[in-house]
């Protein structure tokens, strides 16, 4: 079953759509999600009279640190619980073209928009052919950052939107049965029944034609892709997205300017994404109760003399560097900073004094979402085409067998690779922890490279298969020299203040009244799947849990 989001187009497409097609959202729960979207938009609000922007001294009723999913859910529902809400982002609006005329750079040019405060590009495929291809780029806020820790890289998104700025769209709702593995202290009844509907509503959650599909030069990648996988005798799921389809069908025909077509993603989409600036922050400001803050970084939280919260922030440059320091007594914070960011916030704040009384689970329970990529070699005569559409819209299902969900990726690169490219979610019992280095100053993670064998164990039990099926073998050109995994990295951070333990079952964190965690940092590590459908779904599980008891 599925559902499309086509403005009135709200119906159950189940004849045209295979049996296995990802999603356990019945129809009418989908509906009701979409009404009380719908109905909160009708709320009264205070369009003519957008509150004054951050100033050092103010004093904000609640601070949002982070726009990503949950910070962008939090300010929503707070603002239409009547509460002014300031929300703090350390990277950049994304609202300004630069000098090319675009907002946002290219996925195949990268330039100085695209990495966060980084000299050289760090692409997650580093490497073509055995050669490297990352390059020098001017220091600066750029969209994507490609945070080093000790065993792994975690790519995350920097901007007024978080991940969505960055990511490829793909909106999952984990398999229901798999869910009591995902958050065991959450009621699925709830989640399945109203929460999962009510966020794909709010994202605008849609899915692609699938005529279309079958015909379009830009997805031969994934038809080869459905193909090989059928004939090892592996599920094909298509999957929805946040890409607005119909736009992507003109940019297929030529009718309007091209943006995944044309392979815009890992840097931002100048066209089609519904990002979250779209979506739920577009719906926050248009409350008038809501203020974002760019280019500041929170440092500090603590206890304020008179009641509430201290929280200190830098204005930063371009650069990066702080131009002044702000001050701000906050009555309630939303940590919303992402699994990383929060969780470093947190195991900081605890070490060294501000927040004493948060628990000993902070910094623990982090997972990569067991992330691993590979690239496989197809025959001449099976070739995915130079033109890909960079959002990817459909996997292979082998959780129940192997433990793993691979999704079939694009690599536009613009040329003819015979490639096939796969980013799999695996099944890990790995979890690494935060812990605050005093000398360094810096907060470290305890991720170990070898972490990730139990992933491509998992990806094998597909792509082996695949392999001996087709005559294949996988390319080792993609990740270095001979180096056959995409093991160093995830885009999947997950955990670290995990729900139930470093805080109560809504978020709430242990030790503090009016300190909350509403980001992926919540989720102990895994989601079977792609988890921003599921962050964002937890986010307005809790978020009317604490508007309804503690406001
Ligand atoms: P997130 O969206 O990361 O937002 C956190 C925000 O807080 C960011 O904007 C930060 O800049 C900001 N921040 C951090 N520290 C501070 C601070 N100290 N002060 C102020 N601001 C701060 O968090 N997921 C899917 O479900 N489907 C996909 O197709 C998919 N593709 C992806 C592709 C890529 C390349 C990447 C990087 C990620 C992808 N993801 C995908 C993951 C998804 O984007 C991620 O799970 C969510 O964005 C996490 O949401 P959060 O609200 O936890």
């Amino acid at each position: 079953m599925f559902y499309s989001l086509n403005g009135e187009d709200l119906h159950m497409s189940e004849n045209t759509l295979p049996s296995n097609t990802f999603s356990s959202v019945s129809r009418r729960a989908f509906i009701a999600g979409t009404g009380s979207i719908l109905g909160a938009l009708a709320l009264p609000g205070r369009a003519a009279a957008t509150p004054p922007a951050l100033e050092s001294g103010a004093h904000v009723p609640a601070l949002v640190i982070g726009t990503g999913y949950g910070g962008s859910v939090a300010a929503l529902r707070l603002a239409q619980a009547g509460v002014d809400v300031q929300m703090v982002e350390m990277g950049m609006a994304w609202d300004t073209p630069g000098t090319d005329g675009k907002i946002f750079a290219n996925t195949t040019s990268p330039d100085y928009r695209s990495y966060w405060l980084r000299t050289r590009t760090k692409q997650p495929i580093s490497n073509f052919l055995g050669f490297p291809i990352d390059k020098d780029v001017p220091r600066y806020t750029g969209i994507l950052d490609a945070e080093q820790f000790s065993g792994i890289i975690v790519y995350q998104g920097r901007g007024v939107g978080g991940g969505s700025l960055v990511n490829g769209g793909m909106a999952v709702t984990p398999k229901r049965e798999n869910f009591p593995g995902i958050l065991p202290t959450v009621n699925p009844d709830e989640m399945y029944g109203t929460y999962y509907p009510r966020a794909n509503a709010g994202l605008g959650v849609n899915f692609v034609d699938q005529a279309w599909w079958e015909t379009v030069d830009c997805y031969q990648f994934a038809r080869v892709g459905r193909k090989q996988a059928q004939r090892s005798g592996f599920p094909f799921v298509f999957v929805p997205n946040v890409y607005d389809m119909d736009y992507m069908k003109q940019e297929s025909a030529g009718t309007v300017p091209k943006s995944a077509v044309a392979g815009e993603l890992l840097y931002g989409n100048n066209y089609g994404k519904k990002s979250l600036q779209k979506t739920y922050l577009a719906q926050a400001k248009a409350t008038g109760r809501v203020t974002i803050s760019a280019m500041h970084k929170v440092t500090s939280v603590a206890p304020a003399p008179g009641g509430g919260f201290t929280v200190l922030i830098d204005q930063i440059t371009t650069n990066g560097d702080p131009i002044t320091t702000k001050s701000v007594t906050a009555d309630k914070v939303f940590f919303a900073a992402g699994s990383v960011g929060t969780s470093k916030l947190l195991t900081k704040l605890k070490a060294t004094g501000a927040l004493p009384n948060l628990n000993g689970e902070v910094g623990k329970g982090w997972g990569d979402n067991g992330n691993v990529m590979c690239g496989r070699a197809n025959h001449i005569w099976d070739p995915t085409g130079s033109v890909q559409a960079s959002i990817p819209t459909a996997g292979i299902d082998n959780w129940t067998n192997g433990g793993v969900f691979a999704e079939v990726a694009p690599l536009p690169t613009g040329i003819e690779t015979w490639a096939s490219f796969y980013l799999s979610i695996t099944k890990t019992p790995n979890r690494g922890q935060f812990s605050w280095n005093a000398s360094t100053g810096q907060v470290d993670l305890n991720w170990q490279t070898a972490w990730k064998q139990p992933s491509i164990d998992a990806a094998k039990t597909i792509f082996d298969k695949i392999n001996a099926k087709e005559g294949t073998i996988y390319r080792t050109d993609l990740f270095g020299v001979y180096k056959v995994w995409g093991d160093h990295l995830t885009y999947h951070p997950l955990g670290g203040a995990i729900l139930d333990r470093a805080t109560d079952n809504y978020g709430r964190l242990q030790g503090y009244s009016g300190l909350y965690v509403i980001d992926g940092s919540l989720i102990p590590g895994s989601t079977t799947v792609n988890p921003f459908v599921t962050i964002t779904a937890l986010a307005e599980r809790n978020i009317e849990n604490i508007v309804a008891r503690d406001l």
